[in-house]
């Protein structure tokens, strides 16, 4: 296709409209004068990717040509979320896509709202993912995301009479015009089978087969040419049919294998709190994992001859332990199908593969029993073996690494049903191994790796996350991003850190004025979607108090509510004070088994139904539970916060990365001395962010003195009325138990997560945040220097120390193309 090119590289408005109304016609196969919005939304979605298209074979040319090292991202999650805005942007097409888009009579903003998410993650280490790829990208770092392309993706969540109900997420459905499928890149994925000694080596033969197929999605980078690729697994069977069943007249059972087959990239598992252990899930791993180490071998092998700079070429970073199955199978590819020997192939291996851990909670680290893995991957499971016999040898042999250390330290525990470890195959594997925060950083050295931190000092470090300002100001914000522009310039875009300018603008004359109408305008925005949604009103002069995460007990949104109670309680008492009037916000799915993160749910909305309703509370509190909480929905609740809850048990949440976007976009946090909140008082100043809370080592300490919840329950009055009021059915007139299970967990089954111990800190801090918010200049100065101190926390800085200091990777140069 001809582009035709403004004086600064864009294209015009009139061959843009030409490239979208041919989209339309010769693409979609639609007439203009019938098409829907949806087929104009995928005629500009195509016409874009053109674009895009472009500088991504330039950057692959170059990359080929300079001959550089390759970063492998490989995760079970990417949460994309929608493509559009964000290509545009990249592309620095807006303004023009506006205009073609009006002469051709069709609404932008509608358009964009008519993409589907893509919801190929849970949470937190999905959107982290995602963020990474932009900023490699916009680095210029060669980097390749390796995931599973999920028919399915996280479930849609509705509420039905307060509870939440879990709907599939078919999000292919319309077609999905940002990926490129490869029919021609098919690996084959073996499973099951025995393995026979064969003469110098081991032959894994009679396996199940798979096929795994690419799928190809352009990751742009922000004001760069160079671009990346997201390439995402779908399973495909051997065989169309079981012929022999089919001519029998089976019809269903000649199609019965081919289901199975391709059933390991239906769906994600929508659970970030315990392992499934399920079968599927292990398949699911080993399939994305093996596919990707195929692929990344024989690119390898394109340019080289021999394996011997094998890891000059590439690295290998593993989200998690869910993908730790591609150290075994880069061995068994090394050493079975290419001969490598042994010692040849771990010392690659050291150098190729680096771990994230991004969490510390036990029951959230994986282990597969050793009968499953013998099953499923027999080889594999012989090969952990082995790297476990030299492992224990080698620790056996050292000073003081005895029998003991060898149990503690051994890749299989061998307490009750024998399981691997898969986490610490990571750290034997990985000549890095990094946490997410610095705070998480060292809780992971003195607790679940105290052991390896010893032993290996020098292969533990931390690298805070952080989130592209791409996405979560520019796009989420265009008010703030343009009231930013004016002030300081636009370059905040790549060198987040130039936020710093913000602090002389304060004094401006009506800085602070036109900083608090862009959130009131993001307010508005957020009232009118709760107003379409759940028919609430929204007073925009209210507090905007925000809550948006997965629902988990450590991320106490228990806490939250428990302030609601006592507000509301507060009020029916002093119902002529003078109250700051409150929106409170929750949203956030909770895993389909999870007992409790569901009865939060209900209660939420069971609360939320009772304040609203009553007339003596009025304007002054208002509750929501926003259903179906994802990426484009964080994109309107964010913005529009005037505060940020992140109120998780110190020493619980890994970074946390919402923390960081409400930040950006203006709120002022209410968190604990928890995961990055830390670094976030260190960067904002302690003045301008409300820590409460017990630490990460007091909580240690009174765990370890035996915490007893009454005692606190006993010190505080109101928290009882509190608790007596949620024990009374207050908010389940119909149902007076339903809550005693919650009831029960503060204060007869061990309050885990020390919300009594946090109540009363809570609680006061929360008066301290409305006589700041009556101070409105005064605030406003505050919001400002959080947004002033978030240039720290743009992913840019952490992929930049990745890049430097655990992948030694260096940028390609890509060429303006022409
Ligand atoms: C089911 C099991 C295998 C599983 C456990 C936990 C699957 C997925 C998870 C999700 C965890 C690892 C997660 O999302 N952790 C979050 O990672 C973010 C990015 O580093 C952190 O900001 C956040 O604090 C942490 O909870």
């Amino acid at each position: 296709f001809e582009h035709e090119y403004d004086h600064v590289g864009r294209t015009s408005v009139p061959a843009l409209k030409r490239h979208i109304a041919n989209k339309l016609i010769y693409q979609v196969g639609k007439d203009p004068v019938s098409a829907r919005p949806e087929d104009w939304m995928h005629a500009a979605a195509y016409a874009i990717r053109d674009h895009l298209v472009e500088r991504w074979m330039q950057t692959t040319r170059a990359q080929y040509a300079q001959d550089v090292k390759r970063v492998y991202y490989l995760s079970m999650e990417f949460l994309i979320g929608r493509t559009f805005s964000n290509a545009v942007l990249a592309l620095d097409l807006m303004p023009a896509l506006k205009q073609a888009l009006q002469e051709l009579e069709v609404d932008l903003d509608g358009l964009f709202d008519l993409e589907p998410d893509a919801a190929l993650g849970n949470g937190g280490l999905g959107r982290l993912a995602a963020c990474f790829l932009d900023s490699m990208a916009t680095l210029g770092v060669p980097g390749f995301g390796y995931g599973i392309r999920y028919d399915y993706g996280m479930f849609r969540q509705l509420i039905r009479d307060g509870r939440q109900v879990e709907t599939p997420d078919y999000w292919l459905t319309h077609g999905n015009p940002w990926e490129f499928p490869r029919p021609e890149v098919t690996y084959r994925v073996r499973f099951g089978g025995r393995l026979e000694d064969a003469h110098g080596g081991v032959r894994w033969v009679d396996t199940d087969d798979v096929l795994a197929m690419a799928y190809d999605t352009i990751i742009p980078g922000y004001g760069t040419m160079a671009t990346n690729t997201l390439r995402l697994w779908s399973a495909k069977a051997t065989e169309e049919m079981d012929l022999k069943a089919f001519n029998q007249g089976n019809y269903f059972g000649a199609v019965e294998t081919k289901n199975h087959s391709e059933n390991v990239s239906r769906v994600l598992y929508p659970d970030d709190s315990t392992p499934s252990g399920r079968e599927l899930r292990l398949r699911q791993e080993y399939f994305f994992v093996s596919a990707s180490v195929q692929d990344l071998v024989r690119r390898y092998l394109r340019s080289h001859t021999s394996f011997d700079q094998l890891s000059d070429k590439v690295s290998i970073h593993l989200n998690d332990t869910h993908p730790v199955l591609a150290i075994p199978e880069l061995m068994r590819v090394l050493v079975d199908e290419h001969r490598l020997p042994w010692d040849v192939a771990w010392t690659h291996c050291q150098k190729i593969f680096s771990y994230t851990n991004h969490t510390l909670m036990h029951e959230a680290l994986e282990t597969w029993p050793v009968e499953v893995l013998g099953r499923v991957l027999p080889r594999h499971l012989r090969i952990i073996f082995d790297i476990n016999a030299r492992f224990l040898g080698q620790l056996g042999s050292q000073p003081g690494g005895g029998t003991e250390l060898q149990r503690r330290l051994s890749l299989v525990d061998e307490t009750g049903e024998r399981r691997v470890r898969m986490a610490y195959l990571a750290v034997l594997a990985s000549h890095s191994v990094n946490g997410v925060s610095a705070l998480h950083s060292e809780l992971m050295k003195q607790s679940i790796f105290a052991d390896f931190a010893k032993l290996w000092p020098e292969r533990f470090n931390n690298k805070t996350n952080g989130i592209t300002p791409r996405r979560w100001l520019a796009q989420a914000n265009p008010g703030l991003a343009q009231l930013l522009d004016q002030r300081i310039g636009r370059g905040w875009r790549r060198q987040l850190d130039q936020l710093e300018g913000l602090k002389a603008a304060i004094e401006l004359p009506g800085f602070l004025g036109a900083f608090r109408r862009v959130k009131r305008q993001n307010k508005e925005r957020l009232a009118a979607l709760v107003q379409k949604r759940l028919g609430v009103d929204l007073n925009v002069d209210a507090l905007f108090d925000v809550q948006v995460k997965r629902i988990h007990e450590y991320k106490r949104q228990l806490l939250n509510v428990l302030h609601v109670i006592t507000r509301y309680r507060r009020i029916l008492d002093q119902p002529d004070a003078q109250w700051v009037p409150r929106v409170v916000v929750f949203a956030g799915k909770a895993a389909s088994a999870y007992y409790m993160a569901k009865l939060v749910i209900r209660l939420i909305n069971d609360v939320a139904e009772l304040i609203n309703n009553d007339p003596r509370v009025g304007d002054r509190l208002k509750v929501v539970f926003i259903p179906n909480y994802s990426v484009s929905l964080a994109e309107v609740i964010i913005p529009a916060a005037d505060l940020s809850e992140q109120i998780s048990t110190a020493g619980t949440e890994a970074s946390g990365t919402g923390n960081m976007k409400f930040g950006l976009n203006g709120a002022l946090t209410i968190g604990t001395l928890d995961g990055a909140n830390v670094e976030m008082r260190e960067h904002v100043g302690e003045d301008n962010i409300f820590i409460f809370g017990h630490t990460a080592e007091e909580v240690a300490g009174l765990r370890a003195r035996g915490y007893q919840p009454r005692e606190w329950l006993e010190e505080d009055d109101e928290l009882a009325g509190v608790l007596d009021m949620l024990a009374a059915g207050t908010f389940s007139p119909g149902e007076p138990a339903r809550y005693q299970p919650i009831v029960d967990t503060l204060v007869n089954w061990g309050d885990h997560y020390l919300l009594l111990a946090d109540y009363r800190s809570y609680v006061d801090t929360q008066d301290r945040v409305d006589a700041l918010y009556r101070a409105e200049d005064e605030w406003t100065r505050k919001a400002v220097l959080n947004v002033a101190g978030m240039g720290f926390f743009s992913s840019d800085r952490t992929i930049a120390e990745y890049a430097h200091s655990i992948w030694h990777s260096t940028p390609v140069q890509v060429p303006a193309p022409g």
